[in-house]
């Protein structure tokens, strides 16, 4: 509890519990008080209420990891958010990748806005996934890692995978140590104040390590919008870090991370 770290400019503050129904409500627990200035992190061993974007179930067994960040919008500038998953992309993608064993390591890619997926054969697997949410004034940034296992998917999504077995780096022990360098790798990433310089980078880093041939299916949009489960194609990333992807019928939209609705 309250352990500061040295690494990074903005304080950290961590918050180990056993179980909860989801660290992010955790966090909203702890956003009931004023938080420490800088970094807030809550991490669990098992949730029984994990959840996803639009309301989906997060299987949240033990043995994987379960963290909720929390930072102050004041702390960030609101122009920061639509690039917030990008930059905190960027930030899980080189905390597992410098776990992985070098031959694995280019199978490792984000998909927009928040998975971390795993190429190892026709279809990416999904190791870790991220949910951003805005509550008080303050940014949540979700995450879950597939270390132990990666549970059975039976509502349509892709197949998940756990990362333990690729390197002992990524062994469930390991969960709490991969948490902390996962809360210093986005402080110092957030510590330097925004410019649209480092919006350029960010875009530019992200489009880089995203795999552009991938379709991305729309799962479940709301009724009304007749590709409600369109396969796309991403084209690029737009100044703002939004997707800019071409439907099947040629017409190009740009989709808007969910919590930025
Ligand atoms: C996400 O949503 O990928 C965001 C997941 C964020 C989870 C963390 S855990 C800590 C924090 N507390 C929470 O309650 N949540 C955050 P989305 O892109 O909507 O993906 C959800 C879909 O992933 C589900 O519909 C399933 O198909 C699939 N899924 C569920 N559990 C999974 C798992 N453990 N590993 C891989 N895929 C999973």
């Amino acid at each position: 509890m309250g352990q500061h770290s040295a690494f990074s400019l903005l304080p950290i503050a961590a918050h180990h519990l056993d179980t909860v129904a989801s660290t992010m409500d955790a966090a909203k627990e702890i956003l009931k008080q004023p938080p420490p200035a800088g970094l807030v992190y809550v991490t669990a061993r098992v949730q029984t209420a994990g959840r996803g974007t639009q309301g989906r179930v997060w299987q949240s067994p033990p043995g994987n990891l379960y963290m909720t960040c929390v930072v102050s919008l004041e702390a960030l500038s609101e122009a920061r958010l639509p690039t917030l998953p990008l930059e905190a992309g960027l930030v899980l993608h080189r905390l597992i990748v410098s776990r992985l064993p070098f031959e694995a390591r280019p199978a490792l890619w984000l998909k927009w806005p928040n998975d971390l997926l795993l190429q190892t054969g026709p279809v990416a697997t999904k190791v870790a996934g991220m949910l951003i949410e805005v509550h008080r004034g303050h940014v949540l940034v979700g995450l879950g890692v597939n270390l132990a296992e990666g549970p059975e998917i039976d509502d349509g999504g892709r197949p998940a995978a756990g990362l333990a077995e690729l390197s002992d780096a990524l062994h469930p022990e390991k969960r709490l140590d991969i948490a902390e360098a996962f809360a210093s790798g986005l402080a110092e990433t957030l510590s330097p104040s925004w410019s649209t310089e480092k919006r350029r980078e960010t875009i530019k880093a992200w489009s880089r390590i995203t795999r552009w041939n991938e379709p991305v299916k729309l799962r479940g949009r709301s009724p009304g919008i007749p590709q409600a489960d369109a396969t796309v194609m991403p084209l690029q990333l737009t100044e703002q870090g939004h997707l800019e992807v071409r439907h099947a019928d040629g017409r190009h939209e740009t989709l808007v991370a969910e919590y930025l609705w």
